[in-house]
């Protein structure tokens, strides 16, 4: 196999760049990987120059405009998709353990990304099946109508650091399947699955330059922003960062597909079941670490049961299980990295000081085999305004800011009070209160007595702030390509044209 990665008997691995169908080990700068819950360095990332990222580039763009890839049948791309399913499945565990020993998050949660990617990877391959134009004869009967659907072109996909081979896979197969060519570059801090996935790619028989990988930091991505000879870029990753990709691509005015930051809200109706909203909130306060952009950091409750549902969150809070991300007993990993923590720490201290009541979470972990990590015990924090940044910014831990509400309305404007759009979540067993308060939310997303539950079929992406376009589903396919009409008319044209 072609593997990318490699993993010396000791020592980190060391990942680099397939530009062409070549491993390519850059001279230049290599940057260290520690895990977040050792601080142990497990992997060396080398990090793309401008020669390194313009040969990436290069090699996408002859692989578009003279390769065989983008003039493929559907069916050979769907069929080289479903290869590429089977070998992530064959290879699940250890995608899996490196996701969970680079990201932090818990195996348990690392073991479900890979399963997600692989079927990430057979629905491309199902959408590309459907690929389709259309044709009208609205025009006259000597008028054709055609518009084709094509390949958007050379795509660079910039891939965060918490769901590393999922994100990946919400991007790349939908690429190749629309018949792109690609240039990914993951995060810097979690680069090995992708240059394992590279290694499958490899062996299920895609031809050489049709995907490209970079390894490397943000100076690679804007890189790829800015280059002129990239169609699209499709980028998840912070708002600020997004907003650098928007002035980058201004140069040929190439198509962006940004996925952005949340800050959800999870709006629980006295009449809900509180007990499945209780365990959901907890849920999606520390799901992925609270690492996640749909996950539900912030608490909307009704007046009249506050104090009991407060009190079963904190209780659910406080049973789960903080530990090292390998260990399948654990629910709370270790967070990226010191500097986070610090910054997700500080959001609670500060609302701490402004009148916020810290009700589980501020004390420090004292557990030794946890001591070298960026761990932190889950918190609840209730608010007595929302104007504080635990309310209004994207923390990214696992952090829950909680208010209270009297009235539908009151909460509706809460949940909509912030920049973020991306997705919320309705408790309430009043079919009224629900679509009501469903259709009044502003966010691509919304869940209803469920949370951070939504199969591949349905397109995602964000209102507002958190982003641009969909990925996923019917919509998330189409990001990728262009439609061409083509008009034509038959027989003489006399008269036609006043010239
Ligand atoms: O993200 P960045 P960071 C949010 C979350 C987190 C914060 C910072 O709030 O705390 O972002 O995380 C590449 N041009 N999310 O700093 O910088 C970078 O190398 C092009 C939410 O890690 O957005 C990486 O591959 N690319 C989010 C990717 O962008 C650039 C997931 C994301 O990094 C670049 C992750 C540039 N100028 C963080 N600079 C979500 N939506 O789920 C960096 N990159």
């Amino acid at each position: 196999m072609n593997a990318t990665h490699t993993t010396p008997a000791t020592g980190p691995r060391i990942i680099g760049h397939v530009i062409d169908g070549v491993e390519a080990a850059s001279a230049g700068r290599t940057i260290d990987r520690r895990a977040p819950g050792t601080d142990e360095v497990v992997s060396q990332v080398m990090a793309a120059d401008a020669a390194e990222v313009g040969s990436a580039v290069a090699a996408a763009r002859r692989a578009f405009d003279e390769g065989p890839w983008p003039r493929t049948t559907v069916a050979e791309r769907a069929a080289f998709l479903h290869r590429v399913a089977d070998l992530i499945d064959d290879h699940a565990e250890e995608l899996a353990r490196l996701d969970a020993e680079e990201v932090g998050k818990p195996l348990t949660t690392a073991r479900g990304d890979i399963g997600g990617a692989a079927g990430l990877w057979r629905y491309a391959a199902a959408l590309a099946m459907t690929m389709k134009g259309q044709t009208f004869t609205e025009g006259g009967p000597d008028h054709t109508g055609l518009v084709l659907r094509e390949p958007i072109g050379v795509v660079a996909l910039i891939v965060p650091w918490n769901f590393p081979a999922l994100i990946l896979s919400q991007k790349l197969p939908f690429a190749l399947a629309a018949g792109c060519t690609a240039i990914v570059k993951p995060s810097e801090f979690t680069s090995s699955s992708a240059s394992l996935i590279f290694g499958l790619i490899a062996e299920a028989g895609l031809p050489a330059g049709v995907a490209n990988l970079v390894t490397g930091d943000g100076r690679a991505g804007a890189l790829l922003s800015e280059s002129p000879a990239v169609d699209l870029v499709s980028f998840t990753g912070s708002t600020a960062t997004g907003r650098k990709v928007v002035q980058a691509s201004s140069g040929n005015l190439k198509k962006l597909s940004l996925e952005l930051g949340g800050k959800a809200a999870q709006l629980v109706f006295a009449d809900a079941d509180l007990e499945d909203a209780a365990a959901a909130v907890a849920h999606g306060a520390t799901f992925n670490n609270g690492e996640c952009c749909v996950g539900q950091p912030r608490l909307l409750v009704e007046d009249q049961v506050a104090d009991d549902f407060l009190a079963e969150v904190v209780r659910r809070m406080e049973r789960i299980r903080v530990g090292q991300p390998l260990d399948p007993q654990t629910q709370l990993g270790a967070l990226i990295h010191a500097d986070h923590l610090a910054k997700v720490r500080g959001y609670v201290e500060d609302a701490a000081e402004h009148d916020g009541t810290v009700l589980t979470g501020a004390a420090p972990l004292t557990d030794h085999a946890l001591s070298a990590g960026q761990f932190m015990a889950p918190a609840v924090v209730e608010l007595t305004r929302a104007d504080v940044p635990l309310f209004t910014e994207e923390v990214f831990g696992p952090v829950l800011g909680a208010l209270r509400f009297s009235t539908r309305e009151e909460a509706i404007s809460l949940a909509n009070g912030v920049e973020y759009g991306l997705s919320n979540t309705i408790w309430s067993k009043n079919t009224d209160t629900v679509l009501d308060t469903a259709k009044a939310l502003r966010s691509g997303t919304v869940y209803v007595n469920t949370t951070i539950d939504a199969p591949p079929q349905m397109p995602f992406g964000g209102y507002k702030a958190s982003g641009v376009g969909r990925e996923m589903g019917e919509a998330g396919f189409e990001e990728f390509t262009e439609l061409k009409s083509i008009s034509i008319r038959t027989g003489k044209r006399t008269g036609a044209f006043p010239v």
